[in-house]
């Protein structure tokens, strides 16, 4: 591995310059390193029960009957429950994140391979999963809708029959930019250039599966809910809506998560059925999903058929782009996305070049699969626009027999045009991209990788280098146009000096796995000079925290990160009227160096943070009017997002003999506004970068034409490991955020975003000599076998 980071001598914490520093290490990782993690699946109560729900094992089928009674009848089993149970109590159904609803247990119909059809509560793990077996379902199956381009056909059966009147699969059309202007500009144009582009379902995968475990007090109405969420307060306030409880009685705690990648966004079925089998039952009950029913239940990501479009003159002036997209939503609309963003922020996909026009017209539509769409570190859509611009400027490379570098070069949004308003209304806060992919050409050595690929194919060899480059646009957002079911998306943010000088802050947003304990210490560090290792970081605990949205979409540093820093200066201005009594001078004669008041032209005198802590406390008197303590807490609504952006060159080889391809090198520059831990992002870095070979080489999760999951295994869906990367080779740029407190932008998307573009161009740059424009993720040897002999894209 190599980077171009500042280095400073030694590993140790350095205090004194809290962020940026190269490497500030991780709060959280003696108890990960040590096994000392707590996930959910590590809570053990008195008398808590286990909880198995029993799925469907067709895609499409009506429910004749359910007997329970043979499960019932075993001697570990405390209650088996039925969609007609819940129906009963009113929450056989609940409401997606997108304004749909959902079955929690099925009652009509089965509606995807995997569904929840019945849950039963036992004594043990074991005896739950033995007594799924003794529940008899009769199924009567019907016709499946697999292929999302039949959905809409008038013949196809009509999936989503509980809707009132619905009479076919159609979920929203959606679109954006400007339609007429964008066809004067295609009609007018030297060259156009299309492409169907396919971004394939893949899963997120994360190591820990999901889980809850539910505990009803019954005397108390109380419920405490450990679970596996990025979002325990929008998840409480949901509780409260579906289940009815006052909202002031249920406390979620999110302990250490294994992994998100916002497949822990949603509200799933288990966590309801472990809810009710809590209150049926009396005793906590606890829910732990297996593999497979993760990779076949939860949220799945990207299944976006795109059809893209570009215009350009000759000479590689891009004029417009337009895309159709077809999007497979699976049996309910589960996606998490802005209530006004139907499609997430696919919008963007103008990517980072100057144009006169873009369209994009989208439909949605229901198939026997099932739901989600966003997850996978998706910055809500930006994947797929990303994928699709950036594949689409090569494709567009190709005719004109051009140096993609060159041709991204040319239309660059340049400098002085941020804030950038772009052609489908998106205001770019801040970039300079030239630096970014000049960076990035230097590090890869762009010319004489160039001269060494013209040397290997005069000989045969299949070596290709891709580019990407990528604005993404994260920290949503502002409360005015974001939402979630009706939820502003802001953070609040407390932070508590302790008479001793040591601190508290407590956030909104929930780690799973970014580092949060440490980068959020060290940005209130750096804001009132208490050393980053005297901060407490409390997050993911409702009963602790103050309201917020969650963590997803990278919005973590763009907006309660920012709710951070300013707590924290909140804390400071207190602190600046606390000490102009200690030192006996006006707020105005005093200077803030990191850490301490300084009398101006006398720095002899001088109070330090800890003084100043202990004082607010203290017995002494306060400046007129000041309270004693030293807290504040805020509630931060960002102005806009924030926008990184990154340029990545891949080599790969390919072995002609078997198709095989293999990443030789990949170089990723970033440019995520004020870095606050460059090894934790890094870290993020290398693993986005890791999860584009995935999807560009590995992973789908496909069906067959039954609907049964071809991917509900780890043996089946290739996730990448160490021996499938490269050594990444990483560098950044820093254009900070203008409209962000410390000038701070998310990154936790990027390289996720960023990298399969550039895998899956160079492998079609390799692939040039065989005439090839385009292949489909994930490209795998039988893929690009069949691209290498002509063989037709699969449909
Ligand atoms: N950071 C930084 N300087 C910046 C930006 C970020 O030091 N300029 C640090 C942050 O302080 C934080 C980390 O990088 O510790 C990621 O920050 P951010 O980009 O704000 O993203 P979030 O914290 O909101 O994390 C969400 C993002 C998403 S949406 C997915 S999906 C994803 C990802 O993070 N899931 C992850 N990274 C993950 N990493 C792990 N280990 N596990 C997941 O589930
Ligand atoms: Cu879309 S995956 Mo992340 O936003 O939790």
């Amino acid at each position: 591995m190599t980077t171009t980071d500042e280095r400073p001598a030694g590993f140790e914490n350095n205090d004194h310059k809290p962020i940026g520093h190269g490497r500030m290490l991780r709060k959280e990782d003696p108890r990960f390193i040590r096994g000392k993690g707590n996930y959910v699946d590590d809570v053990q109560l008195p008398g808590m029960l286990h909880c198995a729900i029993l799925r469907s094992p067709v895609a499409h089928a009506r429910i004749v009957s359910i007997d329970t009674s043979a499960a019932e009848a075993h001697p570990k089993v405390k209650a088996v429950v039925t969609g007609a149970a819940l129906t009963g109590l009113g929450l056989a159904w609940m409401p997606t994140l997108s304004g749909d609803v959902q079955s929690v247990l099925a009652t009509d119909k089965v509606r995807f391979q995997g569904q929840e059809v019945a849950f039963v509560v036992a004594e043990d793990r074991y005896a739950a999963r033995d007594a799924l077996e003794l529940i008899d379902v009769e199924y009567d199956l019907l016709d499946p809708v697999i292929d999302v381009r039949m959905a809409l056909d008038p013949s196809a059966p009509v999936i989503r029959d509980d809707l009132d009147g619905k009479q076919n699969n159609h979920i929203f059309d959606w679109e954006t930019g400007d339609e007429a202007a964008t066809e004067a500009v295609f009609a007018s144009a030297d060259v156009v250039v299309s492409e169907d582009i396919v971004y394939p379902r893949v899963h997120p995968a994360p190591m820990e599966t999901c889980g809850c475990v539910a505990d009803y007090d019954r005397i108390d109405s109380r419920l405490t809910l450990w679970s596996t969420s990025q979002a325990p307060h929008a998840h409480r306030t949901l509780y409260a809506i579906v289940a009815g409880l006052p909202e002031h009685k249920i406390r979620v705690i999110s302990p250490d998560i294994g992994g998100g990648f916002g497949g822990k966004v949603p509200i799933y079925p288990g966590y309801v059925c472990a809810i009710v089998g809590s209150i049926v039952t009396g005793k906590p009950v606890k829910w732990m999903e297996d593999r497979s029913e993760n990779l076949t239940s939860t949220g799945f990501a990207r299944d976006y058929i795109m059809r893209g479009e570009i215009a350009a003159t000759r000479d590689g002036k891009i004029l417009a782009v337009r895309t159709n997209v077809l999007a497979d939503h699976g049996a309910f609309n589960g996606v998490a996305a802005p209530v006004k963003y139907p499609a997430g922020f696919f919008g963007v996909f103008t990517g980072s070049y100057d144009l006169q026009a873009a369209y994009c017209k989208m439909t949605a539509v229901y198939t026997n699969k099932a739901p989600g769409g966003v997850a996978y570190a998706c910055s809500f859509r930006i994947t797929e626009a990303v994928y699709l611009i950036e594949r689409i400027v090569d494709c567009l490379a190709y005719e004109l027999e051009m140096d993609p570098v060159e041709l991204r070069m040319r239309n660059f949004i340049q400098p002085d045009q941020f804030p950038y308003r772009t052609k489908t209304g998106w205001v770019y806060d801040s970039g300079d991209y030239e630096p970014t992919m000049r960076k990035a050409l230097e590090l890869a050595g762009y010319d004489e990788l160039r001269r060494e690929q013209a040397e290997r194919r005069a000989r045969g060899e299949l070596m290709g280098i891709g580019v990407s480059f990528f604005t993404e646009a994260v920290g949503a957002g502002p409360r005015k146009d974001m939402d979630i079911l009706g939820l502003g998306m802001a953070d609040g943010c407390e932070l508590r000096v302790h008479p001793t000088g040591k601190a508290v802050v407590r956030l909104s947003v929930q780690s799973q796995g970014q580092g949060h304990e440490t980068t959020f210490a060290q940005i209130v560090a750096e804001e009132i000079g208490i050393p980053p290792a005297d901060i407490d970081v409390v997050h993911g605990d409702t009963d602790q925290t103050p309201f917020g949205l969650g963590t997803y979409g990278s919005r973590s540093t763009p907006v309660s990160g920012a709710a951070a820093a300013l707590v924290a200066r909140k804390v400071r201005d207190k602190a600046r009227i606390i000490a102009s009594g200690m030192l006996e001078v006006s707020v105005a004669d005093l200077e803030w160096v990191k850490g301490a008041f300084h009398v101006k032209g006398d720095p002899g005198k001088s109070v330090t943070i800890q003084d100043i802590a202990m004082r607010a406390h203290g017995a002494g008197d306060l400046p007129e009017g000041i309270e004693g303590g030293l807290e504040a807490q805020i509630c931060y609504n960002p102005e806009n997002l924030t926008y990184p952006h990154g340029a990545y060159i891949c080599v790969v080889d390919i072995d002609p003999g078997t198709a095989q391809v293999k990443v030789r090198r990949f170089v990723a520059v970033d440019d995520c506004g004020t870095r606050i831990n460059p090894m934790i992002i890094e870290g993020q870095v290398h693993r986005g970068l890791t999860d584009g070979v995935g999807m560009a080489l590995m992973e789908m999760i496909a069906f067959d034409e039954d609907g049964n999951c071809l991917g509900g295994s780890l043996m089946d869906y290739l996730i990448p490991t160490a021996l499938e990367v490269p050594d990444w080779e990483t560098g950044f740029t820093v254009t900070p955020s203008p409209h962000h407190p410390i000038g701070a932008k998310g990154v936790g998307e990027s390289a996720t975003v960023g990298s399969p573009p550039a895998i899956v161009n160079a492998v079609v740059d390799a692939l040039k000599p065989f005439g090839v424009r385009h292949a489909d993720m994930p490209l795998t040897p039988s893929r690009v076998w069949d691209a290498m002999r002509g063989v037709p894209r699969p449909p």
